[in-house]
């Protein structure tokens, strides 16, 4: 891998961490009762989010999954209208129709968390043709899990963008989990890069742990697909931290040893380490980004907790076409 710089460092440590700290807060307000819904946080997986859109423009697109909030904040949605948005908050970058899977943001090429399992591939799949058609130089990405790859949305968009060349590049999370359903007990093929082959695409497995790892991986596949010589698809092996959703603790399927053991690999801590074992970046430079992060996300929470519910009379608006 290519030495990072000081500057590459910082600025994919503090993406990190502020999924990170996006994550914990919304786990606290949704815990005091305050959020509707449920959400399911992305903790554990942030090097994931963060090393991909590091390597995209803000008019490229990004189509995102029901663990979707760090995929939206890499992007550019702000931790003000994302959290707003899990309110159910007018200020929410969805004006609070949506919530926690509805988090939309065309302004920054966010095409939008997805309440479905698999059909983010095929709107990033769709966003790349009309890229291509457009001559505009744009990229799409979409994220899914695993529990994606045995639906027939995955075979039809990456048989679709290999025919058609499109850029896009297709990142699967195997966090080894659908819900609890082990990922070997659902596909007889656990090497998901493996199936690249299938479509004469190239395919790699990436340490999705390691941030800086996934950001060189994503760099290759971007450029790739800027030059028109189309798809990637890279399996980003990962873990989530907590259940599947907030309130499954997570325990009953998965070993504890399991748990702690993916825990040691935090992305977080690990790009912290190694950095400071290089002496590249100071303690007090980390600090630094994470006394930043705390008030952005500070400021996030009661900005969101102060937003109005929007009003019943406007329930019909957006809902048809004047
Ligand atoms: C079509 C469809 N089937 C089932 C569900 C219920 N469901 C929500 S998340 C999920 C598992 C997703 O697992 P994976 O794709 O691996 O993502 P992860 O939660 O591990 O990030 C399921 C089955 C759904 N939302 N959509
Ligand atoms: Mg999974």
């Amino acid at each position: 891998m290519v030495k990072p710089s000081k500057e590459l460092v910082l600025s994919l440590y503090r993406g990190m961490v502020e999924i990170r700290e996006f994550e914990m807060k919304a786990r606290e307000i949704f815990r005091s009762g305050k959020m509707p819904g449920f959400i399911h946080v992305y903790i554990g997986e942030e090097a994931i989010a963060t090393g991909i859109c590091a390597q995209l423009r803000k008019d490229d697109y990004v189509a995102s999954t029901h663990r979707g909030h760090g995929h939206a904040i890499a992007k550019g949605i702000s931790a003000r209208s994302s959290m707003a948005e899990l309110m159910g908050a007018i200020d929410g970058c969805s004006g609070g129709r949506g919530g926690t899977m509805h988090l939309y943001e065309p302004e920054v090429g966010f095409l939008g968390s997805n309440g479905v399992v698999p059909p983010g591939i095929l709107i990033a799949t769709g966003a790349a043709l009309s890229a291509k058609v457009r001559k505009s130089d744009q990229v799409a990405v979409a994220f899914f899990g695993d529990g994606a790859v045995n639906n027939g949305a995955f075979h039809e968009g990456l048989n679709f963008a290999a025919t058609w060349n499109l850029p896009v590049i297709y990142v699967c999370e195997n966090n080894l989990y659908a819900t609890e359903m082990p990922f070997e007990q659902a596909t007889k093929n656990t090497d998901v890069a493996s199936r690249a082959a299938a479509y004469k695409i190239p395919g790699y497995q990436v340490d999705g742990n390691n941030v800086l790892e996934v950001y060189e991986r994503a760099g290759e596949a971007v450029a790739r697909a800027r030059r028109g010589e189309g798809p990637t698809l890279l399996e980003c092996r990962t873990y989530r931290w907590f259940g599947h959703h907030e309130g499954d603790a997570g325990t009953s399927y998965r070993a504890k040893e399991e748990i702690a053991k993916w825990r040691e690999l935090d992305p977080v801590r690990r790009l912290r380490d190694k950095a400071l074992a290089d002496s590249l970046v100071t303690a007090e430079e980390f600090a630094q980004v994470d006394r930043d992060v705390e008030k952005v996300i500070n400021d996030a929470a009661e900005y969101a907790l102060k937003s109005p519910q929007p009003d019943v009379s406007t329930a019909l608006d957006h809902v048809f076409s004047n």
